[in-house]
Protein backbone atom coordinates (compact mmCIF):
# COMPACT_ATOMS: atom_id res chain seq x y z
CA UNK A 1 0.00 0.00 0.00
CA UNK A 2 1.07 3.96 -0.63
CA UNK A 3 2.15 4.65 2.85
CA UNK A 4 2.98 8.32 3.63
CA UNK A 5 6.33 8.88 5.94
CA UNK A 6 8.66 11.41 6.60
CA UNK A 7 11.53 11.39 9.17
CA UNK A 8 10.07 14.67 10.63
CA UNK A 9 8.43 13.04 13.18
CA UNK A 10 11.44 12.59 15.16
CA UNK A 11 11.70 16.08 15.92
CA UNK A 12 8.69 15.27 18.13
CA UNK A 13 11.08 13.19 20.93
CA UNK A 14 9.87 13.81 24.39
CA UNK A 15 12.05 12.53 26.89
CA UNK A 16 9.41 11.92 30.16
CA UNK A 17 5.37 12.41 30.73
CA UNK A 18 3.66 12.17 33.96
CA UNK A 19 1.62 9.69 35.07
CA UNK A 20 -0.23 9.41 38.47
CA UNK A 21 2.35 12.27 39.22
CA UNK A 22 5.59 10.74 38.36
CA UNK A 23 8.00 11.17 35.69
CA UNK A 24 7.74 8.06 33.78
CA UNK A 25 9.51 7.55 30.11
CA UNK A 26 7.08 9.04 27.24
CA UNK A 27 4.95 5.82 25.71
CA UNK A 28 4.37 7.62 22.19
CA UNK A 29 8.19 7.66 21.04
CA UNK A 30 9.90 7.83 17.82
CA UNK A 31 10.78 4.29 17.81
CA UNK A 32 6.81 3.54 17.12
CA UNK A 33 7.75 4.87 13.80
CA UNK A 34 10.68 3.64 12.66
CA UNK A 35 9.11 -0.14 13.51
CA UNK A 36 6.48 0.53 11.20
CA UNK A 37 8.51 1.73 9.17
CA UNK A 38 10.78 -1.19 9.10
CA UNK A 39 7.66 -3.89 8.44
CA UNK A 40 6.50 -1.48 6.10
CA UNK A 41 9.70 -1.94 3.52
CA UNK A 42 10.22 -5.35 4.77
CA UNK A 43 6.91 -6.62 3.07
CA UNK A 44 7.37 -4.36 -0.18
CA UNK A 45 5.20 -1.07 0.50
CA UNK A 46 6.28 1.81 -1.02
CA UNK A 47 7.11 4.74 1.08
CA UNK A 48 6.28 8.71 -0.34
CA UNK A 49 7.20 11.72 1.44
CA UNK A 50 3.92 13.94 1.89
CA UNK A 51 3.08 16.08 -1.09
CA UNK A 52 0.44 18.17 0.28
CA UNK A 53 0.06 21.61 2.36
CA UNK A 54 -2.31 20.72 4.96
CA UNK A 55 -2.48 24.75 6.22
CA UNK A 56 -6.25 25.73 5.11
CA UNK A 57 -7.62 21.99 5.99
CA UNK A 58 -6.26 22.36 9.17
CA UNK A 59 -8.28 25.76 9.56
CA UNK A 60 -11.64 23.71 8.63
CA UNK A 61 -10.70 21.41 11.49
CA UNK A 62 -8.90 23.83 14.16
CA UNK A 63 -9.90 26.92 15.72
CA UNK A 64 -7.37 30.16 14.48
CA UNK A 65 -6.42 30.76 18.17
CA UNK A 66 -5.54 27.16 19.01
CA UNK A 67 -3.38 26.66 15.81
CA UNK A 68 -1.24 30.30 16.30
CA UNK A 69 -0.82 29.56 20.05
CA UNK A 70 0.38 25.48 18.68
CA UNK A 71 2.85 27.08 16.00
CA UNK A 72 4.41 29.55 17.96
CA UNK A 73 4.41 27.70 21.22
CA UNK A 74 8.18 26.74 21.77
CA UNK A 75 9.13 30.57 20.62
CA UNK A 76 7.25 31.87 23.44
CA UNK A 77 7.94 29.46 26.04
CA UNK A 78 11.67 30.12 25.22
CA UNK A 79 11.36 33.64 25.48
CA UNK A 80 9.86 33.62 28.58
CA UNK A 81 13.28 32.20 29.84
CA UNK A 82 16.30 31.00 27.64
CA UNK A 83 16.76 28.52 30.36
CA UNK A 84 13.08 26.81 29.22
CA UNK A 85 15.02 25.72 26.12
CA UNK A 86 16.05 22.41 28.11
CA UNK A 87 12.71 22.03 30.09
CA UNK A 88 8.99 20.26 29.00
CA UNK A 89 6.74 22.55 29.61
CA UNK A 90 3.16 21.45 31.25
CA UNK A 91 0.06 22.61 32.07
CA UNK A 92 -0.79 22.75 36.11
CA UNK A 93 -4.05 24.95 35.26
CA UNK A 94 -7.52 24.17 33.19
CA UNK A 95 -10.15 26.74 32.85
CA UNK A 96 -12.75 23.77 34.03
CA UNK A 97 -16.61 24.58 34.52
CA UNK A 98 -17.56 27.78 36.03
CA UNK A 99 -13.90 29.19 34.57
CA UNK A 100 -13.44 31.47 31.27
CA UNK A 101 -11.71 30.32 28.14
CA UNK A 102 -13.00 32.95 25.81
CA UNK A 103 -10.10 35.55 26.93
CA UNK A 104 -6.75 34.20 26.31
CA UNK A 105 -4.36 34.50 29.07
CA UNK A 106 -0.72 36.25 28.79
CA UNK A 107 0.77 33.66 30.99
CA UNK A 108 2.20 30.79 28.83
CA UNK A 109 1.26 27.88 31.19
CA UNK A 110 -1.83 28.97 31.77
CA UNK A 111 -2.76 29.33 28.03
CA UNK A 112 -0.85 25.96 27.83
CA UNK A 113 -4.10 24.68 29.86
CA UNK A 114 -6.67 26.66 28.29
CA UNK A 115 -5.50 24.38 24.61
CA UNK A 116 -4.89 21.31 26.56
CA UNK A 117 -7.26 18.45 27.96
CA UNK A 118 -4.51 16.59 30.18
CA UNK A 119 -1.00 16.82 31.54
CA UNK A 120 0.16 13.92 29.38
CA UNK A 121 0.82 15.33 26.24
CA UNK A 122 4.19 16.66 26.22
CA UNK A 123 5.33 19.74 23.70
CA UNK A 124 9.11 20.27 22.72
CA UNK A 125 10.76 22.21 20.38
CA UNK A 126 10.22 20.15 17.03
CA UNK A 127 6.84 19.69 17.69
CA UNK A 128 4.91 21.99 15.13
CA UNK A 129 7.28 20.92 12.31
CA UNK A 130 6.51 17.03 12.88
CA UNK A 131 2.45 17.51 13.74
CA UNK A 132 2.39 19.46 10.59
CA UNK A 133 4.38 17.13 8.56
CA UNK A 134 1.87 14.24 9.92
CA UNK A 135 -1.44 16.61 8.80
CA UNK A 136 0.40 17.22 5.32
CA UNK A 137 0.50 13.28 4.94
CA UNK A 138 -3.23 13.08 5.55
CA UNK A 139 -4.30 15.94 3.03
CA UNK A 140 -1.50 13.58 0.47
CA UNK A 141 -3.25 10.41 1.30
CA UNK A 142 -6.49 12.24 0.82
CA UNK A 143 -5.09 13.76 -2.60
CA UNK A 144 -4.00 9.78 -3.89
CA UNK A 145 -7.12 8.20 -3.26
CA UNK A 146 -9.77 9.73 -5.95
CA UNK A 147 -7.67 9.05 -8.30
CA UNK A 148 -4.17 6.59 -7.73
CA UNK A 149 -5.58 3.88 -4.98
CA UNK A 150 -8.04 1.88 -3.36
CA UNK A 151 -5.90 1.93 0.25
CA UNK A 152 -3.20 4.79 1.42
CA UNK A 153 -1.60 4.67 4.57
CA UNK A 154 -0.03 7.65 6.70
CA UNK A 155 2.47 6.02 8.82
CA UNK A 156 2.77 9.09 10.98
CA UNK A 157 3.37 9.97 14.42
CA UNK A 158 2.52 11.31 17.01
CA UNK A 159 -1.43 10.52 16.50
CA UNK A 160 -4.03 13.11 16.40
CA UNK A 161 -7.48 11.52 17.32
CA UNK A 162 -8.22 13.32 20.70
CA UNK A 163 -6.71 16.62 19.55
CA UNK A 164 -10.02 18.86 19.40
CA UNK A 165 -11.12 21.86 17.85
CA UNK A 166 -9.01 24.26 20.01
CA UNK A 167 -6.87 21.79 22.24
CA UNK A 168 -4.19 19.10 22.67
CA UNK A 169 -4.33 15.71 24.32
CA UNK A 170 -3.64 12.43 24.50
CA UNK A 171 -0.59 12.78 22.99
CA UNK A 172 -1.96 14.43 19.98
CA UNK A 173 -1.80 18.24 18.40
CA UNK A 174 -3.71 18.06 15.02
CA UNK A 175 -6.70 15.23 13.77
CA UNK A 176 -4.96 13.99 11.14
CA UNK A 177 -8.31 11.78 10.40
CA UNK A 178 -10.51 15.22 10.93
CA UNK A 179 -7.70 16.49 8.09
CA UNK A 180 -7.81 13.76 5.70
CA UNK A 181 -11.87 13.75 5.85
CA UNK A 182 -11.80 17.57 5.16
CA UNK A 183 -9.04 16.86 2.07
CA UNK A 184 -11.88 13.98 0.86
CA UNK A 185 -14.78 16.48 1.27
CA UNK A 186 -12.46 19.59 -0.74
CA UNK A 187 -11.85 17.23 -3.45
CA UNK A 188 -15.59 16.04 -4.12
CA UNK A 189 -16.85 13.38 -1.33
CA UNK A 190 -20.52 14.53 -0.49
CA UNK A 191 -20.26 12.10 2.19
CA UNK A 192 -17.38 10.65 4.16
CA UNK A 193 -17.14 7.88 7.41
CA UNK A 194 -14.59 8.08 10.02
CA UNK A 195 -14.29 4.83 12.09
CA UNK A 196 -11.85 4.78 14.78
CA UNK A 197 -10.46 1.56 15.79
CA UNK A 198 -8.08 3.10 18.69
CA UNK A 199 -8.70 1.09 22.14
CA UNK A 200 -8.93 5.05 23.89
CA UNK A 201 -12.32 6.82 22.69
CA UNK A 202 -11.37 9.41 19.53
CA UNK A 203 -12.50 12.31 21.81
CA UNK A 204 -11.58 15.15 19.41
CA UNK A 205 -12.21 13.32 15.96
CA UNK A 206 -16.05 13.00 17.53
CA UNK A 207 -16.30 16.88 18.88
CA UNK A 208 -15.20 18.16 15.66
CA UNK A 209 -17.90 16.54 13.64
CA UNK A 210 -20.68 15.98 16.22
CA UNK A 211 -23.19 18.66 14.82
CA UNK A 212 -22.48 17.11 11.09
CA UNK A 213 -24.62 14.73 9.15
CA UNK A 214 -21.97 14.61 6.27
CA UNK A 215 -19.01 13.08 8.27
CA UNK A 216 -19.76 10.02 10.36
CA UNK A 217 -18.16 9.13 12.84
CA UNK A 218 -18.58 5.22 14.58
CA UNK A 219 -15.84 4.12 17.09
CA UNK A 220 -14.71 0.91 18.90
CA UNK A 221 -13.09 1.91 22.41
CA UNK A 222 -12.27 0.95 25.50
CA UNK A 223 -15.69 2.01 28.15
CA UNK A 224 -15.00 5.38 29.11
CA UNK A 225 -15.90 5.50 32.26
CA UNK A 226 -12.57 2.93 32.94
CA UNK A 227 -10.37 4.12 30.08
CA UNK A 228 -8.66 7.53 29.06
CA UNK A 229 -10.39 9.64 27.93
CA UNK A 230 -12.73 9.08 30.70
CA UNK A 231 -15.26 12.10 30.08
CA UNK A 232 -16.06 11.37 26.49
CA UNK A 233 -16.88 7.89 24.26
CA UNK A 234 -20.58 7.11 26.05
CA UNK A 235 -23.37 4.94 24.22
CA UNK A 236 -25.68 7.79 24.57
CA UNK A 237 -23.53 10.35 22.26
CA UNK A 238 -25.38 9.79 19.31
CA UNK A 239 -24.74 13.68 17.73
CA UNK A 240 -26.25 16.66 17.82
CA UNK A 241 -28.57 18.95 15.59
CA UNK A 242 -27.64 18.16 11.87
CA UNK A 243 -25.69 15.72 13.53
CA UNK A 244 -27.84 13.64 15.21
CA UNK A 245 -27.85 9.93 14.29
CA UNK A 246 -24.70 10.25 12.82
CA UNK A 247 -22.71 9.56 15.91
CA UNK A 248 -21.93 5.78 17.15
CA UNK A 249 -20.00 4.89 19.84
CA UNK A 250 -18.97 1.22 20.82
CA UNK A 251 -17.80 0.83 24.32
CA UNK A 252 -16.60 -2.62 25.21
CA UNK A 253 -15.68 -3.08 29.21
CA UNK A 254 -12.04 -3.12 29.66
CA UNK A 255 -10.53 -6.10 29.43
CA UNK A 256 -12.85 -7.83 26.33
CA UNK A 257 -11.88 -10.57 24.16
CA UNK A 258 -11.53 -10.93 20.28
CA UNK A 259 -15.03 -12.27 19.91
CA UNK A 260 -16.68 -9.30 21.86
CA UNK A 261 -14.32 -7.20 19.42
CA UNK A 262 -15.43 -8.29 15.81
CA UNK A 263 -19.17 -8.18 17.13
CA UNK A 264 -18.34 -4.14 17.82
CA UNK A 265 -16.62 -4.16 14.35
CA UNK A 266 -19.51 -5.87 12.48
CA UNK A 267 -21.69 -3.24 14.15
CA UNK A 268 -19.66 0.08 13.31
CA UNK A 269 -19.10 -1.49 9.62
CA UNK A 270 -23.15 -2.13 9.27
CA UNK A 271 -23.52 1.88 10.00
CA UNK A 272 -20.19 2.63 8.37
CA UNK A 273 -22.17 0.87 5.12
CA UNK A 274 -25.58 2.75 5.63
CA UNK A 275 -23.74 5.73 5.32
CA UNK A 276 -22.85 5.06 1.89
CA UNK A 277 -20.04 7.10 1.98
CA UNK A 278 -17.77 7.86 -0.76
CA UNK A 279 -14.50 7.40 1.45
CA UNK A 280 -13.68 5.74 4.60
CA UNK A 281 -10.81 7.07 7.12
CA UNK A 282 -9.71 4.61 9.15
CA UNK A 283 -8.15 6.03 12.56
CA UNK A 284 -5.79 2.92 13.09
CA UNK A 285 -4.79 2.60 16.71
CA UNK A 286 -2.80 -0.80 17.64
CA UNK A 287 -3.25 -0.63 21.20
CA UNK A 288 -6.07 -2.90 20.87
CA UNK A 289 -3.17 -5.62 20.81
CA UNK A 290 -2.91 -8.12 23.85
CA UNK A 291 0.78 -6.70 24.33
CA UNK A 292 0.17 -3.30 24.47
CA UNK A 293 1.50 -1.92 27.97
CA UNK A 294 -1.19 1.09 28.38
CA UNK A 295 -4.16 -0.73 26.89
CA UNK A 296 -6.63 -3.72 28.33
CA UNK A 297 -8.52 -5.44 25.30
CA UNK A 298 -7.01 -9.01 23.99
CA UNK A 299 -6.68 -8.95 20.03
CA UNK A 300 -3.56 -11.21 18.54
CA UNK A 301 -1.10 -10.01 15.64
CA UNK A 302 -3.63 -12.54 13.33
CA UNK A 303 -6.99 -10.53 14.12
CA UNK A 304 -5.38 -7.31 12.89
CA UNK A 305 -4.93 -9.43 9.25
CA UNK A 306 -8.58 -10.13 9.52
CA UNK A 307 -9.93 -6.80 10.75
CA UNK A 308 -7.98 -5.15 7.52
CA UNK A 309 -10.03 -8.14 5.48
CA UNK A 310 -13.28 -6.89 6.75
CA UNK A 311 -12.55 -3.25 6.08
CA UNK A 312 -11.51 -4.47 2.04
CA UNK A 313 -15.33 -5.82 2.35
CA UNK A 314 -16.46 -1.88 2.55
CA UNK A 315 -15.29 -1.61 -0.83
CA UNK A 316 -14.41 1.81 -0.22
CA UNK A 317 -11.47 4.17 -0.96
CA UNK A 318 -9.82 4.08 2.44
CA UNK A 319 -7.30 6.29 4.16
CA UNK A 320 -5.59 4.50 6.80
CA UNK A 321 -4.15 6.80 9.81
CA UNK A 322 -1.83 5.54 12.85
CA UNK A 323 -3.32 6.57 16.31
CA UNK A 324 -1.67 4.77 19.43
CA UNK A 325 -0.30 1.53 20.13
CA UNK A 326 2.74 1.44 22.72
CA UNK A 327 4.52 -2.35 22.06
CA UNK A 328 6.64 -0.34 19.89
CA UNK A 329 8.34 -4.18 18.40
CA UNK A 330 5.04 -5.41 17.60
CA UNK A 331 3.35 -2.35 16.12
CA UNK A 332 4.97 -2.36 12.61
CA UNK A 333 3.87 -6.08 12.65
CA UNK A 334 0.36 -5.51 13.37
CA UNK A 335 -0.37 -1.86 11.22
CA UNK A 336 1.13 -3.81 8.44
CA UNK A 337 -0.90 -6.60 8.79
CA UNK A 338 -4.05 -4.70 9.09
CA UNK A 339 -2.89 -3.12 5.31
CA UNK A 340 -1.87 -6.68 4.01
CA UNK A 341 -5.44 -8.12 5.08
CA UNK A 342 -6.87 -5.01 2.97
CA UNK A 343 -5.07 -5.89 0.36
CA UNK A 344 -5.62 -9.19 -0.08
CA UNK A 345 -7.22 -10.67 -3.24
C1 LIG B 1 -3.54 8.09 20.87
C2 LIG B 1 -3.56 7.37 22.18
O1 LIG B 1 -3.59 6.15 22.20
N1 LIG B 1 -3.48 8.11 23.29
C3 LIG B 1 -3.53 7.49 24.54
C4 LIG B 1 -3.39 8.47 25.64
C5 LIG B 1 -3.40 7.77 26.95
N2 LIG B 1 -2.91 8.65 27.96
C6 LIG B 1 -3.05 8.12 29.28
C7 LIG B 1 -1.85 7.31 29.65
C8 LIG B 1 -2.11 6.62 30.96
C9 LIG B 1 -0.97 5.71 31.29
N3 LIG B 1 -1.47 4.50 31.88
C10 LIG B 1 -0.41 3.58 32.17
C11 LIG B 1 -0.94 2.24 32.57
C12 LIG B 1 0.25 1.32 32.78
N4 LIG B 1 -0.18 0.04 33.27
ZN1 LIG C 1 -5.06 4.82 22.06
Amino acid sequence: MITFFTAKHELHAPGHEFFRGERVPCFESPVRAAFVRDELVARGHELRSPTHDSSLLLRKVHADRYLGFLESAWSRWVERDPANAKVQPFPSVWPVRTLRSDVEPADFIARLGLYSMDNGTPLVAGTWEAVKAGADAAASAAALLDTVAEGVFCATRPPGHHAGPDFMGGYCFLNNAAVAAEALKARGCGRVAILDVDYHHGNGTQSIFYGRADVLFASIHADPRAEYPFYLGHADETGEGPGAGFNLNLPLAAGSGADEWFGALETACGRVAAHAPDALVVSLGLDTYGGDPLSRFALASDDFRRLGARLARLRLPTVFILEGGYAARELGINAVNVLDGFEAP
